[in-house]
Formats: structure tokens, C-alpha cells, sequence
């Protein structure tokens, strides 16, 4: 029969079930990564699971997130991340060394392979031809340790390219343009498989912006066909003996096929507050800006930063504008130095950061009061970039740097200037230093004083009896349940960060629940539709379930951020009639008294509700999940299995 991309390395990694759209399989992981901010609490889930070391074909530890280092607690925890990954036999990416996903793309992605990740990122890795799909960081340690990762088999929508793209039009265009036809929620178990003619016009970077962005959409992952464009990359870096052909049999069929014209797009921007919310650089022209951010997994390769560095040579920026860049990789910013592009930037008047998510992830570099920011990066929900009011809008490098000289929105096929053209280099600056390799012998694991245990759930309650101790709207991202920014140093430390939950939505939260708590209450999230968008932090929900939360009834879920629940022991139900969301205010005391025992059946969940008809509702999960939710998360029902 003839197959997709996604069937062939589905087939050839399938361990559990059958490839049957809608149904739950197991596969094996041949990679993982991690990055800082997930890494700390999957690697202590992973030592509390007792696991004498990894069994995937490599597994890579990656410190990016949290490098700003104000107070011990960053460099505590990239301490214990190094020896963590000597003791157990990772490769440790220093601080440094660059973004993960950027990096993982240039020295390890590997054709026809599968990648987990403990980040929603992940799918950057679809770009050379990966299953590469995020998870919380407690699935991304069961994987590591040999387990398989479960997922829904998704339905395959084929995204045939065709065309080239014209000048000053870029792979950000094509993904904001998918963003456009997909929008940010309804994609759930859908993977995108591009192909087509067009395909073979971009580079592996370009496809890596656009299968990076397909987490923005709430698909699974993204992928490309591994070609002699593959092939040539992974000889620059050196690696040709990583490269297989992966390409769909003629005749394989698709759940749906999404023809995009490469030729007919335009330069294009993502509004605020939501990727999804997508305009024409032409429509926002004379916007006056206020800061540009070049980088983040994005946009953040040699191609990326030499157009920029193209673009700005010889010019100024705008005396009203902070711009700011970061390569994405110390390899991208080797090559750029050598090259002579950074000192066109830094004469430009660029502000050179750290190869890191830094300002994506509004650890530094927020943007003043209400100001307008233009960055290359993937999100921009409200307040993530630090800045309360802030308004940030997403666009390609090339929009990015045109707006830095001209101070505002600008339409780049009108600046005067010719679209600098990059030819991808022959050969990348190969410089492994900044990994370390796992040592032979003992290795003594350094725990600073910002390292706590990772929290466990006790079993499901036999009855719930709760109370609506929050009601929140439609597309609540993670950024929203759990800020980053500021807070982000405190991943390692469950109590303390359990604080700062819904900070941004509704400070008080946190108290009332542990008031709760206290008193024997249960705590329940009322949520609209598409609850749980955005990234993969598997804090959204441990932090709750420290908070006793034990179920979130919503319109609908997004993947990660589900599974993440259920690995916590929080349901994530759903109501059975959406209009029931209208009846339960905030405030409002649920029960069901059969609470555990209509779990265990597979039965319908009613909750209770005083002086109302009764609010009925659904359970979307597996039957392994139904075991995991009854021991209280995948931590006790691993440990006990
Ligand atoms: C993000 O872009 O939101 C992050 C920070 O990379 C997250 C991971 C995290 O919260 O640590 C993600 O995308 O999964
Ligand atoms: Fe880092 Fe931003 Fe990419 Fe997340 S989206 S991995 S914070 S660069």
C-alpha cells in the first residue's frame, strides 16, 4: 500500500495498538531532548522512578531557557543538569551552545528517527525529515528510559507546495499563511506532511521555521520529506551518514489536502494576542515600533541572521528602536563573526544577546509600557514577552530588520532595497566543545538549595467534593495558567512556583485553593474552549495538582497540556453539552459522590450541582489513562508497575 512520510516512520516505531486514525498507539523514541526549564523536573521524575540509565539512541540535555542567572537558583540547576547527564549517559549542551532546537537540528536530527522533547518546540525537527513531537517533561523521562510514548494515530493532512516563494516573502510567510488557513485550535491529533514541487525550493532551516510553528496550530508535529536538500545540509555539518531519502509512495492518501501556492503568498504578520491572529505587512504599514527582537527556535539560523545582518549593513537603526538579536546557536554566531555580519550588525547599532530563548520568553529584554515589539519568535500571547500591555506582533527577519531602520511597519517589498539572497554554506564551522559527554565511573549528582522533590499525587479520591475555584474563557495557553518570564527560576521548586499559578488571570487563586485544600475541598477549573495552547510545561499542571486540584472540566483541550494532566492525576473532562460551561460559576460547589468508582466503569461523570439540573460530562481518554488517573498520575502508576 502506498504510504505517507508520517505512516513510514510510524510503522517502523509502532509497538503498541494499531495505526487507527483516533486510537491510542505506543512507539518507540529513538532521541530526546530537554531544555533547562523542563529538564530539571523531568530528570528528578526520572531518578525518582529509579531508572539505572537511558535507552534511547542518544538523549540530549539542553540549558537555554534560564541562563540569565540573577540569584544561585539558575546556575544550581544547570550544575545538577550536567551531572545528571554524566551519571546517566546524556549529552550535555552548555549554557552557550544555543537554543535546542536550533542546535538539535544542526548536530543530531536525524531522518526517519523519532524525537521527544520536553518542549512544545519540538517539531523543529520535522524540518529534516523527524517524528519530532513535544510532551511533558514526565513522558519525555518514561521515553528516556525505554518506555514508550503513547499518542492518538493522527489524521495526515498533506500540505502540497507549490511555486517558489518571491522576494521578500520567507518560510515565517508560509507558517503564518497555515496559521491563517489551520487557526490555533481544532487540530488536535492532526499531523501536517508537507510536499509538492515546492518543497524542494526550500532550505532545511526554512522548513524548520515552518514545521517550528506548527505547534502553534495544536498539531501533533509537522514533517518534511528527507531530500537531496537534506542530504546537502547534513553534509555541511558533517554528517552525511545520518541522511536516508524519505519521500511519500506516489498514490498514498491523505485525511486532507491543503494546496499553497508558494508564489501568490506576501510578507506577513501575526497580530496580538494570538499567532493565529494574522494580517498582511501591508495592512499594519506606518505602525510605529518601539523594539525588534531577531531569534528565538524560530528564526534564528545562519540564513536568518546573515539576511539580517545583510539588510542592516552599512544603515542605522532607528533612534526609537531597541533591537535586539540572538542567534540562534554559538555555531550560527561562530560563522557570523568569521563572516563579517556581525560587525555589520553591531555598526548598525544592534544590541547583540545571548544564544538563548531570553526575550521569547520575556526573561529579559521586555519592552517598555505599552510598547509595540517586532520579534521573529512563535508566540505572542498577552504579557509573555514581560510587559504587561505590551503589544507584540510576529513577523519574518527580513520585515523585522526593515522596521528597525525605519522605526516603522514596513511593507519591505517597498523599502528600496533588494532582497538579499543566502546560498546555504557548503560546510558549517563544526565545533562540538560546548557538549559534554557522559563520564565513565561514579558521578556525584550536585542538588543545590532550589532543588525539591519532585511532588506526588495521592490515589483519585473515592467521591469529589469541590468547589469552581476558577472560571476562565476560551484558548487559555499555559503562559496564562503558569507564567514563565520572571518566575521561570523557580521550575525547580514546586511550593514556591505553585504560587505564582494564574498570577496574570487572577492573583489570588493560589491562597483560595490552599484554603481549600485545607479544609478537605476539592479545587475544579471551569475552562472554554481549546484550554492548555501553547507551550509544554508540565508545571500547568503539577502545580495545580500541589494546589489540589483535581479536575479541569472544559469545552475542549489541547494535547500537551491534557496528557500533562492525566500524568498528573487531574481530569481533564469535558462537558457533554458546551452550553452546561454557561451554568457553573465561579464559586459554585460540584460533587459527584461516585467519583472514583464511575471513573473505574468507564461510566458518564455527573457532577452535582446545587439548586440545578445536573452538569453531565465525558472522559476523552485511553484505558491506560484510566489507570494512571486512578493511582494519581503516571508517577505512582509507574513506580507501581
Ligand atoms: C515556550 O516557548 O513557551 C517554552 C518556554 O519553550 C515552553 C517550555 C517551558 O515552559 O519550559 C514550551 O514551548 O514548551
Ligand atoms: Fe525558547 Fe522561545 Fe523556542 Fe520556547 S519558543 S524554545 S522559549 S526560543
Amino acid at each position: 500500500m502506498a504510504q505517507h512520510i508520517v505512516g513510514k516512520i510510524l510503522a517502523e516505531h509502532l509497538r503498541e495498538g494499531d495505526f487507527i486514525t483516533g486510537q491510542e498507539i505506543g512507539i518507540r523514541i529513538d532521541q530526546t531532548l530537554t531544555q533547562d526549564a523542563t529538564g530539571t523536573m523531568a530528570y528528578l521524575q526520572f531518578e525518582a522512578m529509579g531508572l539505572p540509565g537511558i535507552r534511547t539512541d542518544l538523549s540530549v540535555s539542553y540549558v537555554d531557557h534560564n541562563t540569565v542567572q540573577v540569584g544561585f537558583e539558575n546556575a544550581d540547576d544547570h550544575r545538577y543538569l550536567q551531572t545528571i547527564a554524566a551519571r546517566y549517559g546524556l549529552i550535555y549542551s552548555r549554557p552557550g551552545n544555543g537554543i535546542c532546537h536550533q542546535v538539535h537540528l544542526e548536530r543530531f536530527g536525524k531522518p526517519g528517527t523519532t524525537l521527544l522533547g520536553s518542549d512544545s518546540h519540538t517539531p523543529t525537527g520535522g524540518g529534516i525529515g523527524q517524528i519530532a513531537i513535544g510532551a511533558g517533561g514526565l513522558d519525555v523521562a518514561v521515553a528516556m528510559g525505554g518506555g514508550h510514548f503513547y499518542l492518538t494515530a493522527p489524521r495526515v493532512y498533506l500540505v502540497r507546495l507549490t511555486g517558489h516563494l518571491q522576494p521578500w516573502v520567507t518560510a515565517k510567510d508560509v507558517v503564518l499563511h497555515m496559521l491563517r488557513l489551520l487557526a490555533t485550535k481544532g487540530n488536535v491529533d492532526v499531523m501536517l506532511e508537507y510536499g509538492g514541487p515546492g518543497v524542494a525550493t526550500l532550505t532545511v532551516p526554512e522548513r524548520a521555521t515552518i514545521t517550528n510553528m506548527g505547534a502553534e496550530m495544536g498539531v501533533t508535529t509537522s514533517v518534511f520529506p528527507s531530500d537531496a536538500v537534506t542530504r546537502a545540509f547534513l553534509k555541511a555539518q558533517r554528517r552525511e551518514r545520518d541522511w536516508i531519502e524519505l519521500l511519500a509512495d506516489t498514490g498514498a492518501a491523505y485525511d486532507r489536502v491543503i494546496e499553497v501556492d508558494l508564489s501568490a503568498l506576501e510578507p506577513l504578520a501575526a497580530c496580538p494576542h494570538s499567532p493565529g491572529n494574522v494580517k498582511t505587512v501591508k495592512e499594519l504599514a506606518g505602525l510605529k515600533v518601539d523594539q525588534v527582537c531577531i531569534g528565538s527556535c524560530t528564526n534564528s539560523s545562519l540564513k536568518d541572521l546573515r539576511t539580517t545582518a545583510a539588510i542592516l549593513k552599512g544603515r542605522r537603526v532607528h533612534p526609537d528602536v531597541s533591537l535586539g538579536i540572538a542567534p540562534g546557536s554559538r555555531q550560527v554566531l561562530q560563522m557570523l563573526a568569521r563572516e563579517g555580519g556581525l560587525a555589520d550588525l553591531l555598526d548598525a547599532g544592534g544590541r547583540i544577546l545571548e544564544s538563548a530563548c531570553g526575550f521569547c520568553i520575556g526573561n529579559h529584554f521586555s519592552p517598555k509600557s505599552g510598547g509595540i515589539s517586532l520579534r521573529t519568535s512563535n508566540r505572542n500571547f498577552e504579557a509573555r514577552s514581560g510587559t504587561q500591555d505590551a503589544h507584540v506582533y510576529l513577523v519574518s527577519p527580513e520585515v523585522a530588520a526593515v522596521a528597525a531602520m525605519t522605526g516603522l511597519v514596513t511593507d519591505p517589498r517597498e523599502s528600496g532595497q533588494t532582497h538579499p539572497q543566502m546560498v546555504e554554506p557548503t560546510e558549517f564551522t563544526i565545533d562540538d566543545a560546548m557538549f559534554i559527554l557522559p563520564a565513565n565511573g561514579q558521578v556525584d549528582i550536585f542538588r543545590g538549595p532550589n532543588i525539591g522533590e519532585p511532588p506526588r499525587n495521592a490515589a483519585m479520591p473515592v467521591s469529589l467534593k469541590g468547589v469552581a475555584a476558577i472560571k476562565v474563557g476560551d484558548k487559555i495557553t499555559t503562559d496564562h495558567i503558569m507564567p514563565a518570564g520572571a518566575r521561570l527560576k523557580f521550575r525547580s521548586n514546586v511550593p514556591k512556583y505553585a504560587q505564582y499559578v494564574f498570577e496574570n488571570v487572577d492573583g489570588s487563586f493560589p491562597k483560595r485553593c490552599l484554603a481549600n485544600k485545607d479544609k478537605g475541598i476539592h479545587n475544579i477549573i471551569i475552562a472554554g474552549e481549546s484550554y492548555g495552547q501553547g507551550s509544554s510545561r508540565e508545571h500547568a499542571a503539577m502545580c495545580p495538582m500541589y494546589l489540589g486540584v483535581k479536575v479541569v472540566v472544559a469545552k475542549s483541550f489541547e494535547r500537551i497540556h491534557a496528557a500533562n494532566l492525566v500524568n498528573f492525576g487531574i481530569l481533564p473532562l469535558l462537558f457533554a453539552n458546551p452550553a452546561d460551561y454557561d451554568r457553573i460559576e465561579a464559586g459554585a460547589e460540584l460533587e459527584s459522590l461516585d467519583w472514583r468508582k464511575a471513573l473505574s466503569a468507564g461510566a458518564p461523570i455527573v457532577l452535582k450541582i446545587t439548586g440545578q439540573p445536573p452538569v453531565e460530562c465525558r472522559l476523552a481518554i485511553s484505558e491506560r489513562q484510566r489507570q494512571i488517573l486512578l493511582a494519581g498520575g503516571l508517577l505512582n502508576f509507574t513506580t507501581i508497575h
